[in-house]
């Protein structure tokens, strides 16, 4: 056989170096002897991806000879980043790689800043979702992701005299390499047209007769699990025209609009919604959700009917995860799909719907939950709607014998929503649905529970359970932070902590070592340097990496507050002037870090970035103020910009009214690259409390539990003067726009404040205090850093991933051989 059977690829610089090579004269079409950097990371990504494909056939057909219970995480968004790092690091072959392009002339650091980020998401909820395949990679466990494949990634910010405009992403404007695409594993995805009742092989039938048809193909992005063979799959779909094509359409004697109307296809999979709100109704997206829904449920159904006989196994063999409800179409989906087109009986197709389905919720504001309005469903989708209706009749019945005719209750609970727009809850379908309900963190569980789930925890409280979310570290400090890795590796005598994060908190043994905080030191001023050089070059500014770097990176929403960070940087300005200079010596010097993206529609957050510009722009050409302060704002947050800041922060800020944030994940990157964290108790840092100690943070605020009862005070609460001080300097117009900030001002005083602003001000101000002084005290800030990366190891993704497996999808790992 000549080993033909196991000839793989070989990793070794010489290999390594012709394989690229090849590359670029074969794939990339240059001259071996003459190419650039983006044509040298082209040829490097396609030597990555050939091992990548290899590793991915040989797991496939493992798992298809073992045919283990599958999971498939469903889900609108995945927030991918960079693949080139990722993948050298988990397949385990950067050092070669590095190495080959060496003798190249070439350097790996530098190809890897060539790619842009694959950003098919808006927030914390497609991140989540991308951390979460490496971790499903990593642990062996034979999971498949699906989604779609937008040709526009979220809008690219770009800031013009303060204010965020958008441009669109086109990211494959320059090629991909790190999808396979599948022109042969395509399907047919039916919309419109009309239900008809027909007696087929003795059984009555349902058919939907569509009235468009569009195909979804497959394009397959590979995820390597670091230290394993094992390469799952992300797949994601396209629109195509579909190939048939009836001769009417084409005999009108229009062949020109004929076509350009078949073509429009593709605008299904074209564009990501840029909110991260709430649902606005719009068919499009309808149409995105069941697209994708459709192609990946019948995608998972030939699979299992390829090494299954009839559908008895079917729950035994597959889950389904759903990310929120945006997929939340794969229940009617899969009813119909058993129901009319298998031919199994409804109450066995129901029996399976439920042992199949689980969801995870990522909001709290119950305003956040979608709806589709009835009209639309009936539309787009008749079939689904009438099984809808049918999955709605029955549980109306089971409320009825549970808890008689109590219409209050039945409204609230019932999946159709009757008023003024007649609409589907895609939240109680996938209440009634799923076997397991997740929350985000624990706060958000009890939030869920007793608030915006409350009748429905009554019915099942057992459905309710919570997996606090996670990050994977082979991202967030292998990849991002190579000198902390390489740190904790060396003073934990192994690096074993990369697949198995619970050794980390071996750090504690070493806090008190003044060489571990030297080194450690080193480390994050290296990083604190790289960051620097960034923001001059970017924005101009010049910042001191002897300043506190604190940062506040998220998408930008009121709830948030990064309205409050603002006004306290305004209020830190006006100390700082009025004081003389002896004072002044003592002041901490700051560097305010702010980045992230409004959802263009979202007028309130693009005043709050206008804000934070107007106010970076006062403080920093302020002579008086010197290396004291600075605020600036990093434009296009992303995630490779965020693999750049965080590892150069000192301080970060979560800073949401309590009840708020459903989990965040930002806090535990932050967590573990050794970032103190300011912040409110509120969603995971809750938790992030317990594993690290309140001595090692600084915390303040309202509780989430008095969030009502302040509200309701409304204008009686007490706001202290240093707040009102600092509104009405914008007011003023300090900061020039007044009439623009306007509006802001008022959402902060009378009878707004919502968010409780001017609550939490003092507390506020003061935990910024304690974050100063112990800023002083660098022996002590290091310790706490290192406290910060020793205890962050329960964030990790691997434990979300594990308890997932154990205890709702059920699913064992599934090693591949080397
Ligand atoms: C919905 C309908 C139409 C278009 C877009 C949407 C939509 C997209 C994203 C709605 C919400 C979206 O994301 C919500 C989100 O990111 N939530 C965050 O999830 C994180 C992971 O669980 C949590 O850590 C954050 O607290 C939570 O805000």
């Amino acid at each position: 056989m000549f080993g033909l059977m196991d000839g793989f690829l070989k990793n070794d610089p010489v290999s390594l170096q012709k394989d690229i090579l090849d590359h670029v004269e074969y794939t990339v079409g240059r001259s071996r002897f003459s190419f650039d950097d983006f044509e040298a990371y082209q040829a490097l990504s396609h030597s990555v991806r050939d091992r990548l494909i290899e590793r991915w056939h040989d797991t496939q057909q493992y798992f298809k000879r073992k045919d283990p219970k599958r999971l498939y995480y469903l889900s609108l968004e995945f927030l991918m980043g960079r693949s080139l790092s990722n993948s050298v690091i988990n397949l385990g072959i950067k050092d070669q790689c590095a190495d080959a392009l060496n003798q190249l002339g070439f350097e790996f650091e530098v190809l890897a800043e060539q790619e842009g980020d694959a950003a098919l998401g808006n927030g914390g909820l497609a991140r989540l979702a991308a951390c979460q395949m490496d971790s499903l990679a990593t642990m062996d466990f034979p999971a498949w992701g699906y989604g779609l494949r937008y040709q526009y990634g979220l809008f690219r910010q770009v800031i013009l005299d303060g204010f965020q405009h958008e441009q669109p992403d086109y990211w494959l404007n320059f090629g991909n390499p790190w999808e396979i695409e599948h022109l042969r594993i395509s399907y047919a995805v039916k919309f419109y047209g009309t239900v008809e009742e027909k007696q087929l092989d003795g059984h009555h039938c349902k058919v939907w007769v569509p009235g468009e048809t569009v195909e979804a193909v497959a394009y397959d992005n590979p995820i390597p699990g670091y230290g394993t063979r094992n390469t799952t799959n992300l797949r994601l779909w396209a629109a195509k025209p579909n190939g048939h094509y009836d001769l009417e359409s084409f005999d009108t004697g229009d062949y020109i609009n004929a076509v350009i109307n078949r073509q429009r296809a593709e605008t299904i999979s074209s564009i990501l919604y840029p909110d991260d709100r709430s649902y606005q109704g719009k068919e499009l997206r309808l149409k995105q959700q069941y697209f994708f829904v459709s192609a990946s449920v019948q995608d998972i159904i030939r699979r299992f009917k390829d090494s299954h006989r009839n559908f008895d196994q079917f729950p035994e063999k597959v889950a389904l995860q759903l990310n929120d409800t945006h997929p939340s179409l794969a229940i009617p989906e899969v009813m119909r799909i058993l129901v009319d087109e298998e031919l199994v009986n409804w109450h066995n197709a129901w029996d399976i719907v439920r042992k199949i389905f689980s969801f995870t919720v990522h909001t709290v504001v119950p305003g956040g939950l979608e709806k589709i309005p009835v009209d639309l469903l009936s539309s787009l989708l008749p079939r689904h709607l009438q099984i809808i209706y049918d999955i709605n009749f029955s549980f109306v019945e089971e409320l009825k014998k549970r808890f008689g005719l109590d219409y209050d209750r039945l409204s609230r609970m019932s999946i159709v929503e009757e008023g003024a727009v007649k609409s589907i809850r895609m939240a109680n379908l996938s209440l009634v649905c799923c076997h397991a309900i997740d929350g985000v963190s624990r706060i958000h569980s009890d939030i869920l529970k007793t608030r915006v789930f409350k009748d429905f925890f009554e019915l099942w409280p057992q459905k309710f359970q919570y997996k606090t979310n996670g990050v994977s570290q082979r991202r967030w400090i292998v990849v991002s932070n190579p000198g902390l890795c390489a740190l904790i590796s060396k003073w934990l005598g192994t690096d074993a902590w990369i697949r198995d994060i619970d050794l980390i908190m071996g750090l504690r043994d070493h806090v008190e070592d003044a060489e571990l905080q030297q080194q450690w030191k080193m480390v994050r001023r290296v990083n604190k340097i790289r960051l620097a050089e960034y923001i001059e070059a970017m924005i101009g500014v010049k910042i001191s990496p002897d300043a506190m770097f604190d940062v506040q990176i998220k998408r930008i929403h009121e709830y948030k507050r990064q309205l409050l960070n603002i006004l306290g940087i305004i209020h830190r300005y006006d100390c700082i002037k009025n004081m003389n200079k002896s004072d002044r010596r003592n002041v901490v010097p700051r560097v305010c870090i702010i980045g992230g993206k409004a959802a263009p529609g979202y007028e309130i957050a693009k005043k709050i970035i206008k804000l934070c510009h107007a106010v970076g722009e006062t403080i920093n050409n302020d002579p008086d103020i010197g290396g004291l302060l600075k605020l600036v704002f990093i434009p296009d947050y992303n995630v490779s910009v965020a693999e750049l800041v965080i590892p150069g922060s000192d301080l970060s800020q979560h800073i949401s009214t309590a009840g708020h944030e459903a989990s965040g994940t930002g806090n535990m990157k932050l967590l573990m690259n050794g970032c103190l964290l300011l912040a409110t108790v509120d969603g995971s840092t809750i938790e992030i409390i317990e594993e690290i100690g309140k001595e090692n943070m600084f915390l303040f605020g309202a509780k989430a539990h008095e969030v009502a009862t302040l509200r309701a005070k409304g204008q009686a609460r007490k706001v202290p003067l240093q707040f009102s001080r600092v509104v009405r300097k914008i007011r003023d117009g300090y900061f020039g726009s007044e009439v623009y900030f306007k509006s802001l001002c008022d959402s902060l005083e009378g009878s707004g404040d919502f968010y409780l602003l001017g609550n939490d001000f003092a507390s506020y101000l003061e935990a910024q205090a304690e974050a100063d002084k112990a800023f002083v005290d660098q022996e002590r800030w290091t310790k706490m850093s290192i406290l910060c990366t020793a205890g962050s190891g329960r964030f990790s993704s691997d434990r979300t991933v594990g308890e997932y497996a154990e205890k709702t999808w059920r699913i064992e790992p599934c090693r591949c051989p080397f």
